[in-house]
């Protein structure tokens, strides 16, 4: 249940059907969210995927850590409260896009098991959950932006997968094995996912 301190509102309710939307679009909304380890490949994945929706003519956008770290969540950091708190407001837009008629492709850790189910809560059944599987080992030997290192030499504190936990989704939509796919094979797995479950 999502706590609302303000009273009296009324139920949402758009001039713009969800027909209408969908009609015009092609394909229903929804929020893809990946989690992962850092380095798992979120990102990229995520911007081949926006790439690819976008040239099909699909209504989609992107939402990682260098879009909302920097504005929407600028006065977060990586304790435990902060990516709670980071998760659920992303979730929250994510789910306006996906009302919106939009794909949202999110790229976030987003650790806690907890914080995606509320996540899953807020989009309802538009949200659909993508492991980027790949374990510690592999994340590390890439090292994309050096972060390993410096949560190893302590330079850097509560580092997912170092020494901040990081919670396997139970029952995710789809799991993408990193570790074993090229970004190529990777894309085209989502691509598909959302071929079945979102165009029209
Ligand atoms: S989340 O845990 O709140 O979902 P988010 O995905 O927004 O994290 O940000 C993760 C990115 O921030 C990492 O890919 C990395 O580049 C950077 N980062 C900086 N400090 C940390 C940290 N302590 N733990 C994890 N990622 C960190």
């Amino acid at each position: 249940v999502r706590e609302v301190k303000s009273g009296n509102l009324s139920e949402e309710d758009y001039a713009v059907s969800e027909e209408q939307l969908v009609t015009r679009n092609g394909h229903r909304g929804g929020v893809i969210w990946l989690t992962g380890l850092s380095g798992s490949g979120k990102s990229t994945l995520a911007h081949a995927l926006h790439e690819r929706l976008f040239a099909k003519g699909c209504q989609v956008t992107v939402l990682d850590g260098d879009n909302v770290r920097r504005g929407l969540c600028s006065d977060l950091g990586f304790s435990p409260e902060d990516r709670s708190e980071n998760i659920r407001r992303i979730g929250e837009v994510a789910a306006l896009f996906a009302e919106a008629g939009m794909i949202v492709v999110t790229a976030f850790i987003s650790p806690y098991a907890e914080d995606r189910k509320r996540a899953r809560t807020a989009a309802g059944d538009k949200f659909h959950t993508v492991y980027v599987k790949a374990d510690v080992t592999t994340c590390e030997s890439r090292d994309v932006k050096g972060l390993y290192a410096k949560a190893r030499a302590g330079e850097i504190q509560e580092f997912t997968g170092v020494s901040a936990p990081y919670e396997e989704p139970e029952h995710p939509d789809l799991v993408v094995d990193t570790a074993e796919l090229s970004v190529q094979e990777a894309v085209e797995l989502l691509q598909d996912y959302i071929k079945r479950n979102l165009l029209v």
